[in-house]
C-alpha cells in the first residue's frame, strides 16, 4: 500500500476508534451490527433469510459454547493470589520461587468436588480438590492436591475403575454428587487399600464449612532437588489460617438445597469483601538416607507420615486476593498437570503419581480441544516460552522463522539451555533405576489397615460419632447386603467398636474383632486440634421483628463486627423493622431467602413484642432449633429466651447454669450486652458444640 493510502486508512481507523459508538456490537469480523433482536426476514411476517450472517454467526457460536467437563473434579471455584516463602529453602531445593524470603509468585487456585458434574451441589460428602498453579519465573509449577492427605488407590492403573465405581451408575446416572451407592462400596469393599481414605471420606473433612477452612495436601511424596543434584523427600501441606472447620451432615444436606453454591459463594464473597483467605505452606522433609525408616512405604499414596514422626515445617504463605472475571475463561479453562514441575522439584516412583503424570496432559487435549491450551490466558506461564511446537487447533501465536532444531537459518534458536544445566534449567533427578519388568505391587504396600486405625484412634469422641453415622448413612443406601457385610468385615480390621456400631445401624451382626489392630494415635489429625483463632468472617444471624431492642443489636453488633464477624439482621420481610424505641432497624436479609444453615451462629435480641412475633413464626422457630441442633452458638437477650422455649429445646440445658458450656448465652440483664457478646464471640471461635445434648448429626 502506498504511504498516502496507508495514512488515509490509519486516519479512518483512528476516527472509527474515537467514534462514540466504538464499543458498539460487532460481528466476529468487527463489522458493526444494527440490531441483534430481530433476524433478517423477507417481509414483516416472512421467512428468515439464510444470508443473515450475524444471525448465523451468533447461533453457531452459541451452539459450540460447551466444552467437555472434567471427568472428575468437574465442579469447582477458583481465585488468584500470591505465594511468598518465609525463608530461603535453597538448602533443600533450587526452586527459584522458594529461594528468597518474601519473593512473591502469582498463583491461581481451583477448589473442587470430585464426584458430581459441573452443576452439582457444593456441600456433598466428597473429597475436595485443592489445585494450585504457581506462575514462577522458571515456568509453571502445579501442586494438584486434595483436602485429604491420602488416596483411594495405590496404582494409577486402578483410577478408571475407581472413578467408574464412584461416579453416577451407568444405567440411570444416579446418584449426583454422592458416593452413597452400590458400585462405589462394592469397589471399595473389594479393594481394602481404600480403607484409610474411606475413614477420611466418612469424617467431617468431607463436608468442609468453607474452602477457606480446608487443609490441602500434595498427597504423594515428591522430591526436592538442590542445584548440585542432592534429593530430599518432601510432602506438602496447606494449613488454613482460619482453622479447619466442617459442616455437620444434616446441615450439609439442607444447604445442598438452600444454597447449592454455598462454598463457591463463600470464597467469592470473602474475596470481594477484602477478607483474603490465607494458607500456610508446610513441608515434611525426609533425607534420602531415611527412606526406609518407616513402617510404611513413602511411595504409597494411601499413607501419611504422622506429624509426630516428621514435623511439618512452615515455609511460606499463600493469599487469595482476586476473583476471576470470567468463570469459563479462567476457572473452567485452567489446566493443571502434576508433571508441571520446575527446577528443584521432581517426582518419586509413587505409582499413583507416575500415572497422573500421563493422565493430566492427556485429558487437557480432549477437554480443551487440542495441544495449544497452555496459550490460554489462565494457563500461560509468566516465564518466556520458546519452542518449535507449531500449529494445531486454537493456535494463538504467529510464529515467525524456523520451526526445527538444529537450525542455522534461525540463528540456532531456540537453543538448548545447556547440557551442563545451570540456574533455571530443569534437569531430571538422576535416580538410579534397575529392575525387571513386572506387574507386581511391592510387599511394602500391603498393610491397608494400620493407618486407617491410626486415623480412627486419633479422632475426638464426636468425630468418631460422625464417622459411624456417615458409614451407616452411606452403607444404608447400598442395596446389596453382600457389599454391606464385606465392608463391615473390612472395618473390623480398623476397630472392632467401629465395625460393631456400623453393623448395628445396618441390622447386621457385629463381625469378629481383629485382635491385632494398632492402638497408636496422631493428635495432629483431629479437627479438635485445628480450630484456629478468632471469628473473622463468621456469619451471625440476628432475628428481628417490629419491637426488637435495636440498642442491644447495635451494642452486640459493634462488638462482633470489631472482631471481624459478619452480622446480618433477618426479618420476615426486606426493608426495615421498627425498633422498641421507635427507631428504624435495617433488615439485611428477608428470612424466607435464608436459613440457619447459612450462618455460624444466631442471636435473638430482646423486645417483648418482637419476640412474640418471632415465637409465632415457624420459620424463626425452626431457625433457632436448627442452629441449636447443629451445635451452633446461640445468644438470646431478655425476652429472646422465649424463642428457645418455643423451639422446644431442653430448658435445663439451654437456660440452666451450664448453658454457656454448651454454647448458649442468655443475657438476662445482669451482664452487659457487650460482655455477653464477648462470651458469645469466644464460643463462635470454637465453631461448634459437638457435645451438646439433642444434636442432629
Ligand atoms: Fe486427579 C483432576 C487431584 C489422582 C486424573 N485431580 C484432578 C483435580 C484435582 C486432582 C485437584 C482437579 C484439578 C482442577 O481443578 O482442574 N487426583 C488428585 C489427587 C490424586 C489424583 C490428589 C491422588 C493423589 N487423578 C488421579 C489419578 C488420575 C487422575 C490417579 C489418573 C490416572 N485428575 C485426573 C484427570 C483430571 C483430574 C482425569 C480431571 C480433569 C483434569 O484432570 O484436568 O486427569
Amino acid at each position: 500500500m502506498d504511504p498516502a493510502a496507508q495514512d488515509a486508512k490509519d486516519q479512518q481507523l483512528e476516527r472509527f476508534r474515537a467514534a462514540p459508538a466504538h464499543n458498539a456490537l460487532t460481528t466476529d469480523q468487527g463489522v458493526r451490527v444494527d440490531d441483534t433482536d430481530n433476524a433478517l426476514r423477507a417481509g414483516r411476517r416472512g421467512p428468515t433469510l439464510l444470508e443473515d450472517f450475524h444471525n448465523r454467526e451468533k447461533i453457531t457460536h452459541f451452539d459450540h459454547e460447551r466444552i467437555p467437563e472434567r471427568v472428575v473434579h468437574a465442579r469447582g471455584a477458583g481465585a488468584y493470589g500470591y505465594f511468598e516463602p518465609y525463608q530461603s529453602l535453597s538448602e533443600y531445593t533450587c526452586a527459584d520461587f522458594l529461594a528468597e524470603a518474601g519473593r512473591r509468585t502469582p498463583v491461581f487456585v481451583r477448589f473442587s468436588t470430585v464426584q458430581g458434574p459441573r452443576g452439582s451441589a457444593d456441600t456433598v460428602r466428597d473429597v475436595r480438590g485443592f489445585a494450585t498453579k504457581f506462575y514462577t519465573r522458571e515456568g509453571n509449577y502445579d501442586l494438584v492436591g486434595n483436602n485429604m492427605p491420602v488416596f483411594f488407590i495405590q496404582d494409577a492403573i486402578k483410577f478408571p475403575d475407581f472413578v467408574h465405581a464412584v461416579k453416577m451408575e451407568p444405567h440411570n446416572e444416579i446418584p449426583t454428587g454422592a458416593s452413597a451407592h452400590d458400585t462405589f462400596w462394592d469397589f471399595c469393599s473389594l479393594q481394602p487399600e481404600s480403607t484409610h481414605m474411606l475413614m477420611w471420606l466418612m469424617s467431617d473433612r468431607a463436608i468442609p464449612r468453607s474452602y477457606r477452612t480446608m487443609q490441602g495436601f500434595g498427597v504423594h511424596t515428591f522430591r526436592f532437588v538442590t542445584a548440585d543434584g542432592r534429593g530430599t523427600f518432601v510432602k506438602f501441606h496447606w494449613k488454613p489460617k482460619l482453622g479447619v472447620h466442617s459442616l455437620v451432615w444434616d446441615e450439609a444436606q439442607i444447604i445442598a438445597g438452600r444454597d447449592p453454591d454455598f462454598n463457591r459463594r463463600d470464597l467469592w464473597e470473602s474475596i470481594e469483601a477484602g477478607e483474603y483467605p490465607e494458607w500456610e505452606l508446610g513441608v515434611q522433609l525426609v533425607p534420602e538416607e531415611n527412606e526406609f525408616d518407616f513402617d510404611f512405604d513413602l511411595l504409597d499414596a494411601t499413607k501419611i507420615i504422622p506429624e509426630e514422626q516428621v514435623p511439618v515445617r512452615p515455609i511460606g504463605r499463600m493469599v487469595l486476593n482476586r476473583n476471576p472475571q470470567n468463570f469459563f475463561a479462567e476457572t473452567e479453562q485452567v489446566a493443571f498437570h502434576t508433571a508441571n514441575v520446575v527446577p528443584g522439584i521432581d517426582f518419586t516412583n509413587d505409582p499413583l503419581l507416575q500415572g497422573r503424570n500421563f493422565s493430566y496432559l492427556d485429558t487437557q487435549l480432549i477437554r480443551l480441544g487440542g495441544p495449544n491450551f497452555s496459550q490460554l490466558p489462565v494457563n500461560r506461564p509468566v516465564a518466556d516460552v520458546h519452542h518449535n511446537h507449531r500449529d494445531g487447533f486454537g493456535q494463538q501465536v504467529i510464529h515467525p522463522g524456523t520451526n526445527y532444531f538444529p537450525n542455522s537459518l534461525g540463528g540456532g534458536c531456540p537453543a538448548h539451555a545447556g547440557s551442563g544445566g545451570g540456574p533455571g534449567v530443569f534437569r531430571h533427578y538422576a535416580e538410579r533405576v534397575d529392575g525387571e519388568k513386572i506387574r507386581v505391587r511391592s510387599e511394602s504396600f500391603q498393610d491397608h489397615y494400620s493407618q486407617a486405625a491410626l486415623f480412627w484412634n486419633s479422632m475426638a469422641d464426636w468425630e468418631k460419632r460422625h464417622i459411624v453415622e456417615a458409614f451407616r448413612f452411606e452403607l444404608g443406601k447400598v442395596m446389596s447386603v453382600e457389599v454391606r457385610e464385606r465392608m463391615v468385615g473390612n472395618l473390623a480390621h480398623v476397630n472392632g467398636g467401629l465395625a460393631a456400631l456400623v453393623a448395628d445401624g445396618l441390622g447386621l451382626p457385629a463381625p469378629a474383632p481383629d485382635a491385632n489392630v494398632p492402638t497408636a494415635a496422631s493428635p495432629a489429625l483431629s479437627q479438635e486440634n485445628l480450630m484456629g483463632e478468632g471469628i473473622r468472617t463468621r456469619k451471625i444471624a440476628v432475628l428481628a421483628a417490629d419491637g426488637t431492642d435495636a440498642g442491644q443489636v447495635a451494642a452486640a453488633r459493634g462488638r462482633l463486627v470489631a472482631q471481624g464477624a459478619v452480622v446480618e439482621v433477618l426479618a420476615a420481610r426486606d426493608g426495615s423493622v421498627q425498633g422498641a424505641g421507635g427507631e428504624a432497624l435495617d433488615v439485611d436479609r428477608a428470612m424466607p431467602t435464608m436459613a440457619s444453615v447459612l450462618y455460624d451462629a444466631v442471636l435473638v435480641p430482646g423486645g417483648a413484642q418482637a419476640v412474640s412475633v418471632l415465637a409465632a413464626d415457624p420459620a424463626a422457630v425452626r431457625f433457632v432449633e436448627e442452629a441449636y441442633r447443629h451445635g451452633k452458638p446461640l445468644a438470646v437477650f431478655g425476652e429472646g429466651t422465649r424463642l428457645l422455649t418455643a423451639a422446644r429445646l431442653p430448658e435445663d440445658v439451654v437456660l440452666g447454669e451450664s448453658a454457656p458450656s454448651y454454647g448458649v448465652f442468655a443475657g438476662d440483664g445482669t451482664a452487659s450486652v457487650e460482655d455477653v457478646a464477648d462470651a458469645f464471640a469466644a464460643a463462635i471461635a470454637l465453631h461448634r458444640f459437638p457435645r451438646r445434648p439433642g444434636l442432629l448429626n
